[in-house]
């Protein structure tokens, strides 16, 4: 029954909000900064993914199987090679709702299936299209760069296979960067492409490379030296991410240290579960953003606001994960009254069956939000990118004339 209240937290609010707010809420131009490109990836595409995988025939699976059942099916398969212990994860699978050291163990299912050069560019490709379906105008999409020996892959090439992907988006305008040299990596990397196919909608796009908290300092030193010599092909920053209840800060801390000192933004994920010592270290270094910050004490609480870090907010996601036992007890409320700096994102549209113009709708029902105090909240997002130069202006002109359209 617990799945059916949690299913309900989110949904109720969202029924409650009328179809006319919600296409009002698409028609919106909207920024996401906190969304992780395999926690995105279109359920269909990953019954794709698993088919080639496991290169079993269609007819096993029926036309509206859900992600669950592949994955399931995907799982069993591992399980029987070796690959991993099914009774581990057969009943995270078959849930709906996945609470937060289970959303772990998907991940882990999902990056077995799409951890080859073709499906990253692949997923990459489908999520910008998504998310430039949605209206979203910038996305900085994070993404953790994997080695995968078993497919040659380095963390180096796992990301121009993302940039790869970024490229072949060709249904919407897509600008990667607006500072392109004319280096050896830009020939073979250019962004002409990325002309092709003019509509009447673009999208830019920039990306995070994320440390992973399993990975050892060494690792995430190699993240952050990749990003600094990407700077001026699309990457914009740094995340630290991953599971909460693994890891420790100070492994990760020379890496982002360096980063700091390369110039590159940094965005954490803190306070996820309670950790009051990471959390007064991670405040303490000063980030540019933060994501989720659920568990903070009083006093680091209080810290937060003094420092005015913004909050990355993912309702959807902490309450499905039971971070948050539901929107009205959210700390989105408390960090708004006082106009503390917030973006509403959605983490994993795909995990969480989401959408950024979801997440509005419900801030929307559950806090009271109107119309005009959504398109704000949206609009205020512009401040917080990690882009520089006229990426920042051009976002402004977007939504001064979204303004006059839609108030
Ligand atoms: C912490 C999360 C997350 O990097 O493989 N990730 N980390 N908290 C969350 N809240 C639920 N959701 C996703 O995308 C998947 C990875 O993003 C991180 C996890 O490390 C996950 O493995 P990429 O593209």
């Amino acid at each position: 029954f617990t799945g059916i209240f949690k299913e309900v937290d989110v949904l109720f609010p969202l029924l409650c909000c009328k179809w006319r707010d919600m296409e009002w809420c698409v028609s919106m131009p909207k920024i996401e900064l906190h969304a992780h490109l395999n926690g995105s990836i279109r359920d269909s595409t990953l019954l794709y993914a698993e088919l080639s995988n496991l290169a079993v025939s269609f007819h096993s699976f029926s036309a509206n199987t859900t992600e669950s059942t592949f994955s399931w099916e995907l799982a069993r398969e591992l399980g029987e090679k070796g690959s991993i212990v099914f009774s581990d994860v057969e009943h995270v699978i078959l849930k709906s709702d996945r609470a937060l050291n289970e959303v772990f163990k998907m991940f882990d299912l999902i990056h077995i299936i799409t951890t080859d050069h073709k499906t990253v560019a692949r997923i990459t490709k489908e999520v910008i299209e998504d998310f430039a379906a949605d209206n979203v105008v910038y996305l900085e999409l994070r993404t953790t760069p994997k080695r995968n020996d078993s497919k040659a892959m380095s963390k180096r090439s796992y990301v121009e296979a993302v940039l790869e992907g970024i490229r072949s988006v060709n249904s919407v305008e897509v600008d990667l960067s607006g500072e392109l040299k004319t280096d050896a990596f830009a020939h073979s990397h250019s962004v002409d492409g990325l002309r092709n196919g003019i509509g009447s909608k673009k999208i830019y796009v920039r990306l995070l490379l994320s440390i992973d908290r399993r990975e050892t300092t060494e690792a995430a030193m190699e993240t952050v030296e990749l990003a600094v010599e990407l700077k001026d092909f699309g990457v914009v920053g740094i995340d630290l991410c991953g599971n909460p209840n693994v890891g420790q800060w100070l492994t990760f801390l020379p890496a982002l240290e360096f980063a700091k000192k390369q110039g590159l933004p940094i965005t954490l994920h803190c306070g996820e579960v309670p950790n009051p010592v990471e959390i007064r270290a991670m405040l303490d270094f000063l980030p540019k953003r933060i994501g989720h910050a659920c568990c903070l004490e009083d006093e680091d609480w209080k810290l937060l606001k003094r420092l005015e870090i913004p909050v990355e907010i993912c309702l959807t996601s902490n309450i499905k994960t039971e971070t948050i036992a539901s929107a009205d007890v959210h700390h989105f409320a408390d960090l708004y009254k006082p106009n503390h700096p917030l973006i509403l994102c959605t983490d994993d549209t795909g995990v969480f069956s989401t959408s950024l113009s979801a997440e509005y709708a419900l801030a929307s029902s559950a806090f009271g939000l109107g119309k005009r105090e959504m398109f704000q909240l949206a609009q205020k997002a512009v401040d917080f990118i990690f882009a520089s130069g006229r990426v920042n202006e051009d976002l402004k002109a977007i939504f001064a004339s979204a303004h006059t359209r839609l108030n």
